[in-house]
């Protein structure tokens, strides 16, 4: 059950090739299951959305970088969760959104507790939906304290899709992050707490490995305290059969009232935080696209429309969910359809960029580039720069292109009063985005395009509405081509040099 992922610079053995080939070598079963889940597949997440329903207000420990007045920070960003929902007001939500957005593939509980420490509330909402939705697939997140008890209840809801949020595997690391747990009826605190806590994580991953359930595996990455530990965790977690393994940065702000934020401990830098995932990377497949939604957040990864699916909202839709599935299935045969289409036009990409670099004298190695794109979706440039609130980060190397991540950003362009704000925001953005040379999007205004361009981003809008990784090899080749990717010198030949 191993999921290879491209080494830097190099090819996966699935072959060069879009991010989806990178599954073809799973088995059938797994592919199956994983093939529209947004957080499971890289690919997917570019075609298909999640949405998650707040119905589990309670925590059964205490992390310290969450203040329960906002979302769990496992799964969510700070912010407090717009409304708690029972689970019969979480089920009229799902199917209203399932009907609206066909693309919603997944129904997921993250919150803004613990889902497990709220099992009535968390197993009744998956009862009740694997019953009315058989066509959305349920996951669901958790600490892993009450993890162990409730795998068969897990189980038997259909449930195939499991996050595990495991920071550490050593409880002396555990102490520094989590200052107790509710246990057996009794609070227990320091080094006992954690040395609790990861007993029941570890015992939980093998239990549902065990039953066949889909394990990703979260850790939130805290600079100083366990970022030298992460990759041992990966090595772990990944021998008992995680699936996939997610290091995600710490946010910690004074504002957000958390132990973290208030002490000034800081989060990784974007660096910081790939160096850590190419690290972890040998050991197991990484996830490198986590947007750290809500407890409440609806649509694709980095989206939130749950403003349109409020209560008040919901009570006046009338749904019919079979007429509803229908057209759910009649779209995602029309996405399947683009997505295969698209893999056969990114492959012949590939195919060409391969043959441009035989063309390359032997001794050069070219080096990697770093471009940032602007998309809304289905895996295409398609976006204009100055309305995207997030730029995804590719890395070109001779034979590959390989996703890095997410980064969020303001908006450059929202009109009206803030345009005296924009200088400020493009400054902004252009610090966010730096590394990359190249940004791409389906349009860009004169302004922002100069600026870009003086901080050495070239803005580029020539390949709008190609497959972003067909794009990206398209911008390598022409770079390749004008003598731009002068070989990497090591650090003592460029001193000498
Ligand atoms: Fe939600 Fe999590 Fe299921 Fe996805 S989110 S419960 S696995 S359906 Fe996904 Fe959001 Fe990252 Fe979570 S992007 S925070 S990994
Ligand atoms: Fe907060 Fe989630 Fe940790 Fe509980 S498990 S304290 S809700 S981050």
């Amino acid at each position: 059950m191993e999921l290879k992922v491209k080494s830097q610079g190099g090819c996966a053995s699935s072959g060069c090739g879009s991010s989806a080939d990178r599954l073809a070598h799973l088995p059938e079963a797994i592919r199956a299951k994983i093939d529209n889940h947004p957080c499971f597949s890289e690919d997917a997440h570019h075609h298909y959305a999640r949405m998650h329903v707040a119905v589990a207000p309670a925590c059964n420990i205490q992390c310290h970088y969450c203040n329960r007045k906002y979302d769990c920070s496992n799964e969510s960003r700070p912010g407090v969760v717009s409304e708690l929902l029972t689970p019969d007001q979480a089920v009229k939500k799902v199917l209203a959104v399932a009907a609206n957005i066909p693309q919603m593939t997944v129904l997921g509980i993250a919150g803004p507790g613990d889902p497990l420490a709220n099992p009535e509330r968390t197993l009744e909402t998956f009862r009740q939906l694997s019953e009315k939705a058989p066509d959305i697939r349920l996951c669901v997140s958790t600490n892993g304290l009450a993890l162990p008890g409730l795998v068969d209840e897990i189980c038997k809801h259909n449930i195939e899709h499991v996050t595990i949020t495991i920071n550490c595997v050593d409880p002396d690391v555990g102490a520094k992050i989590y200052p107790w747990i509710f246990w057996n009826n009794r609070r227990i605190k320091g080094r006992k707490a954690a040395e609790i806590l990861i007993a029941q994580q570890q015992k939980g991953l093998e239990m549902l490995v065990e039953r066949g359930v889909l394990v990703k595996v979260n850790s939130v990455l805290i600079p100083g305290v366990n970022d030298a530990h992460l990759k041992e965790v990966s090595r772990i977690v990944k021998e008992k059969g995680a699936f996939l393994h997610n290091v995600m940065p710490l946010i910690a702000e004074p504002e957000h009232g958390t132990f973290y934020g208030l002490m000034g401990q800081r989060g990784p830098t974007n660096e910081e935080l790939q160096t850590l995932q190419d690290a972890c990377a040998g050991d197991m497949a990484m996830m490198r696209h986590c947007r750290q939604c809500r407890a409440d957040a609806v649509g694709m990864l980095g989206e939130d429309r749950g403003h349109e699916f409020t209560l008040d909202k919901i009570e006046a839709m009338e749904i019919d969910y079979e007429a509803a599935m229908a057209r759910r299935a009649q779209i995602h045969a029309e996405i399947e359809a683009n997505r295969a289409a698209q893999r056969k036009q990114t492959g012949e990409a590939f195919v060409s960029l391969a043959s441009l670099k035989r063309q390359v004298p032997k001794k050069a190695e070219t080096r990697p580039v770093l471009m940032a794109v602007a998309t809304a979706g289905s895996g295409v440039v398609n976006q204009h720069f100055g309305h995207a609130r997030e730029f995804l980060v590719y890395e070109a190397s001779a034979t590959d292109v390989r996703f890095i991540g997410a980064r969020k950003v303001d908006l450059y362009c929202s009109g009206g009063d803030t345009c005296g704000d924009a200088e400020t925001t493009l400054q902004k953005i252009i610090r966010t985005l730096s590394g990359c040379e190249v940004v791409l999007c389906s349009k860009i205004g004169y302004e922002p395009w100069g600026q870009l361009e003086a901080a050495g981003i070239v803005p580029n809008g020539e390949h709008a509405m190609e497959p972003i990784e067909d794009a990206v090899a398209a911008v390598y080749r022409e770079m390749l081509a004008a003598g731009q990717l002068e070989p990497t010198l090591a650090p003592e030949q460029r001193m000498s040099a």
